[in-house]
């Protein structure tokens, strides 16, 4: 008799079901373009954390997780998520019914607690398979895409404001980007609201600036800068400070949205953060939300809340960049846009084909599964564990 209460266990499953083979895991470490200074970290680099799922049938699924800074974002790094997707994941989903990607989410979300960005890479990844198998766009799985085109924002975080200038002018001439987000909080509050404001006196009504402080100010600091940002015509301020009453206490007290980010950690965040009415806007992660699914869901409070909604980057490299992009696309609202950059900031691009930015959009792939592919020669030419030929090394 069929046992349903564990309906994936592999013994029980009819034949014919294709089920999960393999899974793979690799870290891919990549320049960036510049130094990318955020309060908490500065990026010479990003290490992106991918996942291969190979299934029965033949498809094979990618995902990717990266973090910001290693551990200086959060609990999870590139390396830590790879032990515990080869340690802990991996024996459970090999051998599972590959089409049922939520009943296996449900099952990883029972045994492994948190671990939030290792399984947004897994679940991204049996999407892929699926899509693959199905012949549909992964936007299509989680419900259907409501859009084929996201805004874009760029971050401006080069540490120099002339520097900066230059960039968003480029960025504005070329049709990239006309939304701005400026990294501050290293700097005294002054001077960050003196750079916020010649940035947006050099582009003017051309650009929308908006900044990120990653929780660096304390409320007395918060006061006065965002004070300062209304002056200075800037129209968000993204977690402003680490504590999420004092978000709450910020909020409608100045004429700027106020955007959650670091304390949205996952739909039971949201629905906190929802009551507390602590937030304008969410910046919704796939990553920090445990998932696609995990970010519809988180999405869907918002809405609920009338809460706007923008689509928000862990800076990760292709995969994850688009699997963000298929999830978003499905998002009733999407009022604020979203900074799904993260590819552009880093010197090398690991698809076959690049994402397709262009007149202020990512396009969202049509094509089944996320619609990417790895280049798998530049994938082992980055690959952290790739043989090195040491040259004088001889005795
Ligand atoms: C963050 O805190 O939002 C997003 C854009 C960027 O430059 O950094 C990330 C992280
Ligand atoms: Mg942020």
């Amino acid at each position: 008799m069929q046992n349903t209460h564990s309906p994936q266990h592999p013994t029980l499953l009819s034949a014919g079901t294709v089920v999960v083979d393999q899974i793979e895991t690799l870290l891919v470490d990549l320049p960036t373009i510049r130094p990318h200074k955020l309060s908490v970290a500065t990026m010479n680099g990003q290490t992106l954390m991918l996942v291969r799922v190979r299934c029965s049938d033949g498809t094979v699924g990618i995902g990717e997780g990266t973090t910001i800074g290693g551990l200086a974002y959060g609990a999870e790094s590139p390396e830590g998520m790879k032990l515990a997707i080869d340690t802990y994941f991996a024996p459970q989903i090999r051998g599972a019914d590959a089409n049922r990607v939520s009943a296996l989410m449900a099952r990883l979300g029972k045994t492994i607690r948190d671990n939030r960005f290792a399984k947004c890479a897994v679940e991204t990844a049996l999407f892929d398979a699926l899509g693959q198998r199905k012949g549909l766009p992964v936007s299509e799985l989680l419900g259907g895409r409501l859009r084929e085109r996201l805004p874009v924002a760029w971050t401006l975080a080069s540490g120099d404001t002339g520097r900066d200038i230059e960039e968003a002018q480029r960025m504005l001439e070329t049709r990239r980007h006309q939304i701005f987000k400026l990294k501050i909080g290293l700097k005294p509050v002054r001077d960050d609201v003196a750079h916020v404001a010649a940035v947006k006196k050099a582009l003017g009504d051309k650009a929308s600036v908006r900044v990120d402080v990653n929780m660096a100010w304390s409320e007395l600091d918060a006061h006065r800068g965002l004070a300062g940002l209304v002056d200075a015509g800037c129209e968000l301020a993204e977690q402003p400070v680490a504590s999420a009453e004092v978000l709450a206490r910020l909020k409608g007290r100045y004429p700027i949205a106020i955007m959650a980010d670091e304390s949205l950690t996952g739909p039971a965040s949201a629905f906190t953060l929802a009551r507390a009415a602590g937030a304008d806007v969410f910046a919704i992660k796939t990553e920090q939300s445990g998932g696609l699914q995990a970010a519809q869901q988180v999405a869907a409070i918002a809405d609920a809340a009338g809460i706007g909604l923008y689509g928000g980057t862990m800076l990760e490299g292709g995969v994850g960049t688009i699997a963000s992009a298929h999830a978003f696309s499905t998002f009733r609202e999407l009022q604020w846009g979203t900074e799904l950059f993260g590819s552009l900031l880093l010197t090398e691009d690991i698809l076959t084909t690049p994402l397709e930015y262009k007149d202020f959009h990512l396009t969202v792939p049509a094509a089944p599964g996320l619609g990417v592919t790895l280049d798998e020669d530049r994938i082992q030419h980055f690959r952290r564990d790739r043989p090195r030929i040491s040259v004088g090394a001889a005795a």
